[in-house]
């Protein structure tokens, strides 16, 4: 591990706490899954291949709407970001990477923060742009849209924005560009509805002409929020739509927050793979509208239904020898917990389910769909799901040198003491977080 942010021996010795108990689940459940005639051994190996990336913006406290409640230590910068995740992925050893949001995460000097990065071996995934809020200094405002708004001034400014998103992410070696926008009507009349899709793809164009060769443009939609009525990509079928307008590096990125309630999404996730499109994923969990909360927390049965699907499809790219490798990423905003516990454990949860997926029979499964056995289809799936999998993820974790228990490790270490001391509160506010 470079340079450990958390005393190597620490974890080593949390490890050996574990050692024995996790030692025998590990042989209780090697030997369940011996007798289903799955290799234990191939399933742990498989969960050391799981990379999930950790969004910057989830590092500090979220707050809502109404009110946001600053945590202890909180970083106050994007180098005091890449700490926390250093601490996040040495110890799930799942979180190699990093998602930036532009501006927020702004430096002069992109170099070092690379150097940072390289320093903890940690790489970028997609980079964010933001032009749903107003920056310091701008010229042209987003209060009635960005890509999409009628002062071609205000659209001109959210592309260039997108570029220079595109400029920095090269330096820091991403590989991809991330577009969500609020942009939309909170009133019916207020947009012409088909006037607003065609200026915010006249706007991508000019994204997507300047994405580098080997670089992505990920579309995410979002059914409402800000824009009350109407958002411009609202859903699925328009992103899809768009991506398809924009060309080959343009694909759809999934939100699993971003749908109505009981909306289908492992039908949606089935149906980009299948015509090419889907891109990647923002996951979080929810339980009424774009909740932000920690993956898995509330349902994590669709959790494991996507990978599920994210399994058949990788299965079928495999045997037709074609590309598939979706982004993954956490969007997560937290509230009362410590943002460090919470992108550790969903980084868990997101890889529980994969190897979950993974444990599903699909012989099996094929052989109950094509006879039209319902009852033992759906028993495949659930057999699978209900089968605890936490060794596995733990004896991969301690192999790479990560914890047995990651939150466990994380509050004996005295890391978030440490980084109250070392990062003050800024002067002017309360610790409240009420200004
Ligand atoms: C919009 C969104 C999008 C933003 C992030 C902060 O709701 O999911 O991905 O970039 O939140
Ligand atoms: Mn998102
Ligand atoms: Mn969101």
């Amino acid at each position: 591990i470079k340079n450990p942010v958390i005393d190597t021996n620490l974890v080593a010795e949390h490890n050996a706490q574990q050692q024995a108990d996790l030692q025998a689940d590990y042989e209780a459940l090697g030997g369940m899954l011996a007798r289903r005639g799955v290799d234990i051994e191939k399933l742990t190996a498989l969960a050391g291949t799981f990379a999930v990336a950790v969004p910057s913006w989830g590092a500090g406290t979220g707050g809502t709407r109404f009110a946001r409640f600053a945590g202890r230590g909180e970083p106050r910068n994007v180098f005091e970001k890449m700490e926390d995740c250093a601490v996040i992925n040495q110890l799930t050893r799942a979180t190699p990477a990093v998602s930036l949001h532009f501006p927020w995460d702004r430096t002069d000097d992109p170099a070092a923060l690379k150097e940072i990065a390289d320093g903890y071996g940690l790489g970028f995934d997609a980079v964010n742009s933001n032009t749903f809020q107003d920056q310091q200094g701008q010229d042209h405002t987003y209060k009635y849209g960005s890509l999409s708004a009628q002062s071609g001034a205000a659209r001109a400014q959210a592309v260039q924005h997108n570029i220079d998103c595109i400029e920095l992410g090269q330096k820091l070696g991403s590989k991809a560009l991330t577009v969500w926008v609020g942009d939309g009507a909170n009133f019916p009349g207020q947009n012409n509805l088909r006037g607003s899709l065609e200026r915010y793809l006249d706007s991508m164009r000019d994204i997507y002409g300047a994405l580098p060769a080997d670089w992505n443009v990920f579309i995410e939609h979002k059914l409402f929020e800000p824009a009350f009525y109407a958002t411009v990509i609202a859903d699925w079928g328009t992103s899809f739509a768009a991506a398809t307008e924009l060309g080959p590096k343009a694909k759809c990125l999934v939100d699993l927050g971003h749908h109505a309630p009981n909306t289908n999404i492992e039908m949606i996730v089935a149906r980009l793979a299948q015509f090419g499109k889907l891109g990647g994923f923002h996951f979080n969990d929810s339980k009424y509208g774009d909740d932000d909360l920690d993956s898995g927390s509330i349902n994590p049965f669709q959790l494991f239904l996507v990978f599920n699907e994210l399994a058949d499809a990788a299965e079928r790219a495999k045997s037709g020898a074609t590309d598939f490798n979706p982004a993954y990423m956490l969007d997560q905003s937290h509230n009362v917990t410590d943002p460090i516990e919470s992108l550790m454990s969903s980084a868990v949860e997101v890889q529980r389910a994969f190897v979950q997926a993974a444990l599903v029979d699909r012989n099996a499964l094929r052989a109950f769909q094509e006879s039209n056995d319902v009852l033992n289809a759906a028993q495949t799936l659930k057999k699978a799901y209900r089968t605890d999998v936490s060794a596995i993820l733990a004896m991969a974790r301690v192999r790479a040198g990560g914890a047995a228990d990651p939150v466990a490790a994380y509050r004996s270490s005295g890391y978030r003491d440490s980084a109250a001391e070392r990062r003050p509160a800024k002067a002017g506010a309360s610790s409240s977080g009420i200004v």
